[in-house]
């Protein structure tokens, strides 16, 4: 079977065909969801609005997209899989592909080209390098502090600062940096991590930056939503079938996509309002929805599932206690702290996300989003349940949804999908549970470092109903740990 390349993808699949325009976006994390995401936004845009938009996709150390992209001639399929029909497109948008951990320099060259007009970013929670005790640019980190000293950066955040200021030194063109990252307020926090980043620099090397910064680079806002699971063989077989080639990297998704972007470019943009996103004033009714209603709930699918034996987030959800106390935290826990945004009803939005979450042909794993969760748990639970707890009442879900992810975390053997979950914070949690004297001590020693922020480390009557739920969930489990928080 032939490998699919630019000149094997049937002219019916998703691509525009026209010549790519020069490369004006690099992006920085070449993983499935920018590939299912942002790609496909663009590729569409481009279609209907040609321009120099090509991007770079800079992978950070794992060779194996941008290898088979190269091998493919920059292509891919995305499988959009819903339980009625399997589709495949190819995005044609990707003009070259880098490694960063092996060529930092070609990196750094590209983000500092006067080309450059946008700088894109899904590096996940945790590539920000930002403290959840001080919201601010964790300048504990060894690789933050290495990148201050000098040398080739290893940080996001010490590679676009790098860049920023060889781009002020040199043609002092202006730039846009967008995170597409599940982040409240990802634009401004990225600009502030930034701004600190080069407030830690030397006098010297600091000024400059700071006013470039301030006069020629903007970080917009932008709430991002498409369930991308992990790529596995039955997704290459998909494109087998559909497209009779091989594609060693396609990316599944489900088919719905949304992208919700502030208008602030500095140096232009694609016409990316015709390839289906969405341009407001105001992001942040949309941000919160999103990161809470979907992704708040998700991690609480995950690891009430994950305890529970489900393999898959559909499975999970499809059982009534899992689904009750998803319901429950949407509607008692998360809806009190948001504005929907105007155009969206809750009770429509809240049933889109059950069948989102029900789509067992998509494969979406408990294990792919209950890890990370102390990276991710820090966006999702701290801010709302400290407005509950400020009113005088106990987020019950919110709770519980902690209690699950301690419990994963320091029972892991409790099912194979609870051993599955990887986290960076889970050898730090395994030591405190092993060293306290009980769960209620335990559970303070998880949260009093910062873990989920300040507000929940110093709150008592917090930490005694994670207690409780935890130690419900070790005794007689999950489905006794839901019923218990209807009750309460
Ligand atoms: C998930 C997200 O893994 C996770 O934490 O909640 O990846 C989620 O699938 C996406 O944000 C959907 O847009």
């Amino acid at each position: 079977m032939h490998r699919l390349t630019a000149s094997t993808t049937p002219v019916s699949a998703l691509q525009h065909h026209r010549a790519l325009g020069a490369p004006g976006i690099v992006h920085l994390g070449l993983g499935n969801f920018h590939r299912a995401h942002q790609a496909v936004h663009t590729a569409r845009a481009l279609e209907h609005t040609e321009g120099p938009w090509a991007i770079v996709g800079v992978a950070n150390s794992s060779v194996t997209v941008a290898e088979a992209m190269r091998e493919q001639d920059m292509r891919y399929g995305v499988v959009e899989i819903s339980p009625e029909r399997t589709e495949v497109g190819v995005p044609a948008v990707h003009s070259d592909v880098l490694v960063a951990a092996h060529h930092p320099d070609a990196v750094l060259d590209a983000l500092a080209a006067r080309e450059t007009r946008i700088v894109t970013l899904t590096i996940t929670e945790k590539g920000y390098t930002c403290s959840p005790r001080t919201q601010g640019l964790d300048l504990d980190d060894r690789d933050v502090r290495a990148d201050l000293a000098g040398g080739a950066p290893s940080t996001t955040i010490g590679r676009l600062a790098r860049a920023l200021q060889r781009r002020a030194a040199t043609h002092a063109a202006p730039v846009s940096i967008l995170s597409c990252d599940n982040l409240t307020g990802n634009g401004d926090l990225t600009g502030k991590l930034v701004r600190e980043f080069a407030e830690a620099l030397p006098a010297a090397e600091r000024e400059d930056l700071l006013a470039y910064l301030r006069t020629s680079v903007s970080f917009p806002n932008g709430m991002v939503d498409r369930i991308v699971p992990a790529t596995t063989d039955a997704y290459r077989e998909a494109v087998a079938d559909r497209l009779g080639l091989r594609d060693e990297v396609p990316v599944p998704a489900e088919p719905f996509s949304m992208w919700v972007l502030e208008d602030r470019f500095a140096a232009g943009r694609p016409a990316w309002e015709h390839g289906g996103a969405t341009f407001t004033d105001d992001v942040e009714p949309f941000e919160l929805m999103k990161l809470r209603l979907l992704n708040g709930t998700h991690s609480l699918i995950a690891y009430l599932g994950a305890l529970d034996g489900c393999d898959l987030i559909a499975e999970s959800t499809a059982r009534p206690h899992i689904a009750g106390a998803a319901d429950r935290l949407m509607r008692e826990d998360y809806l009190p702290t948001l504005t929907m945004p105007s155009g969206i009803e809750f009770e429509d939005y809240s049933a889109q996300l059950f069948t989102r979450w029900s789509n067992s042909a998509l494969g979406h794993r408990t294990r792919q989003v209950g890890s990370d969760g102390s990276t991710k748990l820090a966006q999702r639970v701290p801010e709302p349940a400290a407005l509950h707890l400020d009113a005088g009442r106990m987020p019950q879900h919110l709770a519980l949804c902690v209690a699950a992810y301690l419990r994963c975390t320091t029972a892991p053997k409790t099912t194979e999908h609870t051993a599955a979950l990887v986290d960076p914070a889970a050898d730090r949690i395994r030591g405190a549970h092993a060293s306290a004297s009980g769960t209620r001590d335990f559970v303070a020693a998880a949260l009093r470092d910062g873990l989920l922020g300040d507000v929940l480390a110093a709150h008592q009557e917090f930490q005694a109903r994670v207690a409780e739920y935890v130690d419900v969930l070790a005794a007689h489990g999950v489905a006794a740990a839901t019923e218990e928080a209807v009750q309460s």
